[in-house]
């Protein structure tokens, strides 16, 4: 054994397969086998807001996150149309998260449907790959739920890897063939590329993880700047970021678009309420208090702007969330302009002050 080798990492990368959408069949058996879609209401083709999600069945027919809603349904107008039940999936989702962090040396939640693992002490890949085996069928067992899982020796291949064989794959990259399972990949791949990276790199003849390879560290940093070295170290394969347990779930949002653009403030008001309502519910079923609240609106014509503030002390308390949302709104309320979208989210989250409610103190 070569002792002084520090020891191997092994990093799980665990991600839902249509997680909304599988939840639902989950609740209700008989949508198994159909395409099912999970987001705003198509009205028959004229409704307005986009698919959050939708099942393996559904996306044979060309749809997937973030189609705009009508769309989705001039492509596969006999699908069932669902609506989100957002908190539904925010306690499905711990349950899950609770499982995987059970199974884990050190756990990093990484969204609602996604988390990092370190699994180091599984010794040898083999041994990972057979953990990977026993956890994915675990979370069918107590969850009735489909999950992908990515094994390789650090965060970013195994989040590529999880994706590499969707739904319900498990692959696992030794560390040798890294380069080999990367390449091919689109540079669209690799972290923090979005769609304005990704056409500057197309512009440049960079579509795939090789060609990112052969682009220099000098061409990279000019176009890129710092974020260039990343690049250039991802398309290698070298990702030295740690499996992070502290990392805490960053934000919590709703928002809603309304069927009409629309400039009665009573209506925008109740609807800003009910965002608020749910936040807070996931944010109890999560167990956060959050400091920074922002509310969002879209006015008709897309025009987007928030107004944000952080609060002294973390609060949970619903009539405080209320409240501050409504007085962040206020001031939209004055422009007399047509809402087409209101919007609630809170960040700067920490674990509940239970000694300490923020309402008995004030
Ligand atoms: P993803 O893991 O990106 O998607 P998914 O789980 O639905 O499908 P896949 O099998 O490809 O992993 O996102 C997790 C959940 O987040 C998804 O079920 C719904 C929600 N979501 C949105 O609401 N809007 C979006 O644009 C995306 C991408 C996801
Ligand atoms: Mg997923």
């Amino acid at each position: 054994m070569p002792g002084s080798h520090p020891a191997r990492r092994i990093v799980f990368h665990v991600d839902m397969d249509c997680f909304f959408a599988a939840v639902e069949e989950r609740q209700n058996p008989s949508l198994k086998g159909k395409p099912v879609i999970v987001g705003s209401d198509p009205k028959g083709g004229v409704g307005r807001g986009i698919v959050a999600t939708c099942n393996y069945a559904a996306r044979k027919f060309g749809v997937r996150s973030a189609l705009p809603i009508s769309m989705a349904f001039q492509r596969c107008p006999n699908g069932v149309y669902l609506r989100p039940r957002f908190p539904l999936y925010s306690q499905v989702s711990g349950r899950v998260m609770k499982l995987l962090h059970a199974a884990a040396d050190v756990f990093e939640p990484a969204g609602v449907d996604e988390a990092y693992l370190d699994m180091s002490s599984c010794g040898t890949f083999e041994t990972a790959l057979a953990r990977a085996t026993e956890l994915q069928a675990a979370v069918r067992r107590e969850e009735g739920l489909s999950c992908s899982i990515g094994v390789g020796p650090n965060k970013l291949v195994a989040k590529i890897a999880s994706d590499h064989r969707k739904p319900g794959g498990i692959t696992a990259v030794i560390d040798r063939r890294v380069q080999e399972f990367l390449d091919p990949k689109p540079a669209g791949a690799m972290r923090g590329v979005g769609p304005k990276t990704r056409e500057r790199l197309a512009e440049l003849g960079i579509e795939t993880v090789a060609a990112l390879r052969g682009a220099s560290k000098v061409l990279l940093a000019r176009e890129f700047g710092r974020f260039g070295d990343s690049l250039w170290n991802q398309a290698r394969g070298i990702d030295e970021r740690p499996v992070d347990p502290s990392r805490e779930t960053k934000s919590i949002g709703r928002e809603i678009t309304f069927d009409a653009d629309t400039d009665d403030v009573a209506e925008v008001r109740e609807t800003l309420k009910e965002c608020v309502k749910e936040v807070r519910e996931d944010m109890l079923d999560n167990e956060h208090w959050a400091r920074t609240l922002t509310v969002k609106v879209r006015f008709e014509g897309y025009e987007t702007h928030s107004r944000q503030t952080t609060l002294r002390l973390a609060t949970g308390s619903l009539a405080v969330l209320d409240s501050a949302a409504q007085s962040l709104a206020r001031p939209f309320f004055e422009e007399g302009r047509k809402f087409r979208l209101i919007g609630f989210s809170v960040g700067k989250l920490s674990p509940p002050e239970e000694l300490l409610p923020l309402e008995d103190n004030v």
